[in-house]
């Protein structure tokens, strides 16, 4: 294929001091992991509405991850929740996608789907049932060992919906005591990911209700707990970016859910409501990976990149790829961002000059730089039409309807 686009794409990166090269090494380099309850049959508080062709089973559901790997050649891991994920052979799923190519990933605890946690889990009143929720998650540190997973990814749905239901104060108290309890069973290379989110299903107040709970609660943990960032989790209007930013500079990002929100927690696909925060989100990231202090370095290169959708009127696959798509697109854009002309302006305090050499960048069209990054880590150069015209959309239909949900 001729590429004049690519060479004029070089040519105009050059002029604005970017190295392409070095861009294509750092896309290439950019892991996201999917999710298996994204596979699978899921819906909204109202309805479960099932597809024909959902996996049954957890094997595959790492089938179907497989694809997506296999097409974009960035997402080599699949989180697991449990129990959605149960199998009484974790040593044969983990060979299962040993054998695709993948690895596992992040294991998730579910504490939100057992009457015992209608007034929480970690954080209940009632010692029997935190004790209940400490024993899953090390049930969950164990799965980890069996399938060769280093994460552990914690979400509670922790909180009171009335004014005077619970004791904010000693649930806080309860929460510290039963993740020390948590903590102290790691093992010294594991990593606990704490997640926050201001509302659902609690209205009134929020165990872990936000990045500094979470932060705070990591830091008194020790270094192997730190913040995930769930992209849908925040107010309308929160400057994620700002909290990104953050978190790098204390070290304590660990990973994030992506997803789009327009409200709240709507879990759509990530890029398809707001691009810019994600791009600018990757400015943050970016612009740590070449920060001074090492430790801020480090951090930057070693955050866990996830997805965390509900797809319920979308295909689940192409939905996949769509969303792995538009992280990579985000990524590629906001490393075209020239970090000296941002820190020029910013010397001299030149207001409309540094807000147009972050933007100027997110305006660039990064389909030449994508297309050949693909030919070079041998993908298809359009993986999305590569899988509609694959047969596998077809051939998954023999599962049927009444896959697995969530
Ligand atoms: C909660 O809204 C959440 O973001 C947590 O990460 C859960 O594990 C996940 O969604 C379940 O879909
Ligand atoms: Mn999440």
């Amino acid at each position: 294929m001729s590429d004049a686009a690519y060479e004029l794409f070089v040519r105009q990166q050059a002029d604005r001091g970017i190295d392409v090269d070095h861009v294509k090494e750092r896309i290439k380099k950019l892991k996201v992991e999917t999710p298996s309850w994204g596979y699978g049959d899921s819906g909204t508080r109202f309805k479960v509405f099932q597809q024909v062709g959902v996996p049954r089973t957890p094997l595959e559901k790492l089938d179907d991850a497989a694809q997506v790997q296999r097409l974009t050649g960035m997402c080599p891991s699949v989180a697991l929740h449990i129990p959605w994920d149960h199998t009484d052979d974790y040593e044969q799923l983990r060979s299962h996608a040993e054998a695709l190519g993948l690895t596992l990933g992040a294991i998730n605890p579910n504490l939100f789907q057992d009457d015992d946690y209608i007034f929480g889990s970690l954080c209940n009143s009632q010692p029997a049932i935190r004790h209940k929720a400490c024993q899953h998650i090390l049930e969950c540190i164990d799965v980890a060992r069996k399938v060769g997973s280093s994460t552990i990814s914690l979400w509670l749905a922790d909180g009171s919906n009335y004014p005077g239901q619970q004791s904010i104060r000693q649930r806080k108290r309860w929460l510290q005591e039963s993740l020390e309890t948590v903590y102290q069973a790691l093992d010294p290379h594991m990593l606990l990911l704490i997640e926050y989110k201001f509302f659902e299903p609690a209205f009134y107040h929020t165990d872990l209700g936000d990045w500094g709970m979470a932060f705070n609660v990591a830091q008194k943990l020790g270094p192997q707990a730190q913040v995930l960032v769930d992209t849908g989790h925040h107010a309308q209007g929160t400057n994620v970016e700002q909290i990104v930013a953050y978190l790098l500079d204390e070290k304590n990002l660990g990973g994030f859910h992506f997803n789009s929100r327009k409200y709240a927690d709507d879990d759509l696909i990530v890029g398809a409501i707001n691009p810019y925060e994600l791009f600018l989100i990757f400015y943050q990231i970016i612009d740590a990976s070449v920060d001074e202090d090492a430790g801020v370095r480090a951090t930057a290169e070693r955050i866990n990149y996830m997805i965390d959708q509900s797809h319920c009127i979308e295909p689940k696959i192409p939905a996949m790829i769509r969303s792995v798509l538009n992280v990579q697109t985000q990524y590629a854009k906001a490393l075209l961002i020239s970090l000296d002309q941002v820190g020029q302006a910013q010397e001299k305090q030149d207001v409309l000059a540094a807000e147009q050499a972050v933007r100027e960048a997110f305006e660039c069209d990064v389909t030449p730089l994508l297309r050949v990054v693909r030919e070079e880590v041998g993908v298809p150069v359009d993986p999305m039409r590569d899988y509609l015209s694959s047969g596998y959309a077809e051939s998954i239909r023999a599962r049927g309807k009444g896959g697995a949900s969530w």
